[in-house]
This record gives C-alpha cells, sequence and structure tokens, in this order.
C-alpha cells in the first residue's frame, strides 16, 4: 500500500482517485447483447449462456425440485448462520415502514402519502468465483417485506451447469420461487425487455462486474429503474492510536479480497500505527485464500498520514467511502461529523463485515462517490410513495385566490380556471 504523508488539500483528487472504471468500452457489446436478447427472447439467453458461462442450457428457470433439494446440500451450521442473519435483516428493514400522517396544510385542504411496492422487480446476484449468497437476504428480505407482487431473481450457472445451492437455499428461506439460471448483460436484458420466460420488471437490483454494471445503465436508460450505480467494493478506516493493528488489517483485507478493482484505504494522525498495520498486513496476507485477488487490489490502495483528525474527517466526507470505519477514542465527536458515506462501524469490535451477513444492516450500498448523493438500499428502494389530497369546498375558497394569482402570473389560464368554475358554483350555492 502506498503511504501518503500529509498531502495538501489540492491533491486530495488524485490521492483519493478510485480505480478507473470506463462504462462506455463495454457500451458496444451490451448494446449487441440488449439487441439479440430483445429480438430472440429465451433463444438468445441459451446461447451467451453458452458463449459466456460455457454451460447449455435448455431451460432458464430453477425446478422446484432443484430449489427444494438445495435445503439436504448445505451444512447446518451455515442453515444455521442463515437464519440468525434473515432474522436480523428482517427486523433492521421492517422498522423502516413509515407512517403516512393527513397533514392539513391550511383549513379544508388536506395532503397525505401512501407508500406502495414496486409491483415487479428483479434482483441479480453474481455467481463466479464467490458466489454471494448474502446478496439474496439482503435484496430479498427487503423486496418481500415490502410486498413486491413479482420477485425474480437471476444468477449465473456454474461451470458445471448448476447454481450454487447457498443461493437456492437463501432464496428459500426468504422466500423467492422464481430464479432464473441466467447472468451477465443477458440476465439484466432478459429483465430489462422480459423473454418467454423471464417477466420484464420494473426496477433491477443488485451488484456485478463491469459488464452488468453497464448493462443496468443501459437497461436505465430504456426506462427500467435500477438500485444504484454499482461499482468495485472500498473501505476507508480513521484510526488513532485506540486501534487495533491487527483488526485495520482484517477489514482492510475483507474489502481487498472482492476484487482486484476494491480500493482500501487507511487515514491516520498516528504515524506509529502505520508500521503496525504494515506488518499485520503481510502477516495476514500470506495465509488469505484469495492473496492474489487482495494483493492486486492493495495495489490501488493508500495510507494516508494526517495532521488532526478533523483532516481525516474531512478527507473522509470528501472521499465519501462505500464503508467508513471509526477506530478512535473520541468517536462520538467524530461520527456527528460524518457527511458522506455508505455505511458506517464504530469502535474496535464493529467489524465491516458484520454489516456484509448478519448485523442487519443491507450491504447494497453505494460506492465510487455516489455516497454523496445516494443512500445504499432499504425498504424505501422496492417501494414508491403516491400522493393523495382532498379539498373542501370551503378550502378551495380559501386557497383558490393563491392558485389562481400564482397560474395566471404563469400565463397558464386552464390552470386558473379549473379553479374559478368550481369556486363560482360554489359562491353561485351559497
Ligand atoms: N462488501 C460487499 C458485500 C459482501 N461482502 C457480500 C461479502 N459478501 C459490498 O461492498
Ligand atoms: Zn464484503
Amino acid at each position: 500500500m502506498q503511504v501518503i504523508k500529509y498531502p495538501i488539500k489540492e491533491s486530495w483528487k488524485d490521492v483519493l482517485s478510485r480505480p478507473l472504471f470506463n462504462v462506455d468500452e463495454l457500451e458496444e457489446v451490451v448494446n449487441l447483447v440488449f439487441g439479440d436478447v430483445k429480438r430472440d427472447g429465451d433463444k438468445a439467453l441459451f446461447q451467451y449462456t453458452q458463449k459466456y458461462d460455457g454451460v447449455k442450457i435448455t431451460e432458464t428457470e430453477v425446478s422446484r425440485a432443484t430449489i427444494e433439494v438445495s435445503e439436504d446440500l448445505i451444512p447446518n451450521d451455515l442453515k444455521q448462520a442463515l437464519a440468525i442473519a434473515a432474522k436480523n435483516i428482517k427486523a433492521f428493514h421492517e422498522a423502516q415502514f413509515q407512517k403516512s400522517d393527513v397533514i392539513e396544510t391550511s383549513e379544508g385542504v388536506c395532503c397525505w402519502r401512501k407508500s406502495t411496492a414496486i409491483e415487479k422487480v428483479g434482483l441479480y446476484v453474481p455467481g463466479g468465483s464467490a458466489p454471494l449468497f448474502s446478496t439474496v437476504l439482503m435484496l430479498g428480505i427487503p423486496a418481500k417485506l415490502a410486498g413486491c407482487k413479482e420477485i425474480v431473481l437471476c444468477t449465473p450457472p456454474g461451470k458445471d451447469g448448476k447454481i450454487n445451492p447457498a443461493i437456492l437455499y437463501a432464496c428459500k428461506l426468504v422466500g423467492i420461487e422464481r430464479i432464473f439460471q441466467v447472468g451477465g448483460i443477458q440476465a439484466i436484458g432478459a429483465m430489462a425487455y422480459g423473454t418467454e420466460s423471464i417477466p420484464k420488471v420494473h426496477k433491477i437490483f443488485g451488484p456485478g462486474n463491469q459488464y452488468v454494471t453497464a448493462a443496468k445503465q443501459r437497461a436505465n436508460r430504456i426506462g427500467v429503474a435500477i438500485d444504484m450505480p454499482a461499482g468495485p467494493s472500498e473501505v476507508m478506516v480513521l484510526a488513532d492510536e485506540s486501534a487495533e493493528a491487527e483488526f485495520i488489517a482484517a477489514d482492510l483485507l475483507s474489502q481487498a479480497e472482492h476484487g482486484a478493482d476494491s480500493q482500501v484505504i487507511l487515514v491516520t494522525w498516528c504515524e506509529q500505527l502505520i508500521k503496525t498495520v504494515e506488518q499485520e498486513l503481510a502477516k495476514q496476507l500470506k495465509v488469505l485464500s484469495r492473496r492474489d485477488v487482495a494483493t492486486k487490489a492493495l495495489e490501488n490502495s493508500k495510507i494516508i498520514l494526517v495532521k488532526t483528525q478533523e483532516e481525516a474527517l474531512e478527507i473522509s466526507n470528501f472521499y465519501a467511502p462505500e464503508h467508513l470505519i471509526l477506530s478512535v477514542k473520541e468517536e462520538d465527536s467524530l461520527k456527528d461529523g460524518i457527511t458522506n458515506a455508505g455505511s458506517v462501524f464504530l469502535g474496535n469490535y464493529t467489524p465491516e463485515s458484520a454489516g456484509d451477513y448478519a448485523s442487519g444492516t443491507n450491504h447494497t450500498l453505494p460506492t465510487n462517490g455516489f455516497a454523496k448523493a445516494y443512500s445504499g438500499v432499504s425498504l424505501d428502494s422496492f417501494m414508491k410513495s403516491i400522493s393523495f389530497q382532498k379539498i373542501s369546498e370551503k378550502g378551495l375558497l380559501n386557497l383558490g385566490p393563491v392558485i389562481e394569482t400564482m397560474a395566471k402570473a404563469e400565463q397558464l389560464d386552464a390552470h386558473s380556471n379549473a379553479v374559478t368554475v368550481r369556486m363560482n358554483k360554489i359562491k353561485r350555492k351559497a
């Protein structure tokens, strides 16, 4: 990891740049696949699954029997862990339901909002070297709680032509019944356009590689909503002398192992910590199963020495990390100053992987600086609100002149008339 000491403010943009991620270059292949999926439906899915996953499929949907049998294929301790994680995620997301009061904004004018589920949602779960069955819980649980009527899940088949049984079991646990063994760009295209077997959805959720991200952005341009523009995982740790080097190194590596393009950053105002964290990183890296991936990610990563904890906070808000860990004595004052971050982990005993799996918060979070404007996935992401209003005769007599004045000033006479004709009627009746 590159160590940067006391960077001046003007250099922060460069020091904190993320690995380049150019979606434009992928556009050509996304366009081609989308075109084929739109035209040929399932036939295109069979062809692309053969081409990209090396697997011949004749059906896209996973059978009920295959989902059922997944239960016998995963160990009991994993089943128990999934049950506890699911319970916590459910509890945290269930508490996010907001009641909507009727607000009488002025006498006789009542306004309120009603939340309703997005009817059809598509969840994408990556396969490959690390099949993220935890993502099934993070997306499936709030989708179910929200009351989405149609939930479809796409995930690529492994080299053996099968979907990882832990993904299937997690689906069974949260009640997702429509699972499709299709991945990559073609899966996003299928959920965006609909095919003979895969229903078209209104919103697509979930992480993925650069191809999946580019495909989601393309789906968005043709009118399908997406959760957020996802990018490689990242974590920033702010630490002082009260931090444990061993824990910091473990947290940095936990995100570094996601992908070669992940980025992890330690910001500290305690110079001695740098050496001990470096020693720990080297020690822990040696025995990590994904050390090749993590080593590459560390090449994009930084240790930054700053003068004060205030400066560290300013750097953190500037970077807007997906995950932010505070391992500091003065946790309270620092935490109150956070303005840009996806999810924050406080204290030496709150590892980031708790949020990835089991504490209850959602792990689908804004990366790449999007935490400046986006929130992570929540119950709300699966819902939308419809506003209602009801105005009484008295209410219209009160508010009508305000509307007339504004409409006339915008030179929209018909708007003004819609009020005037009613007010005239009320006055005639009186
Ligand atoms: N840290 C990832 C989520 C995840 N981690 C899933 C383990 N499994 C999101 O950046
Ligand atoms: Zn993770």
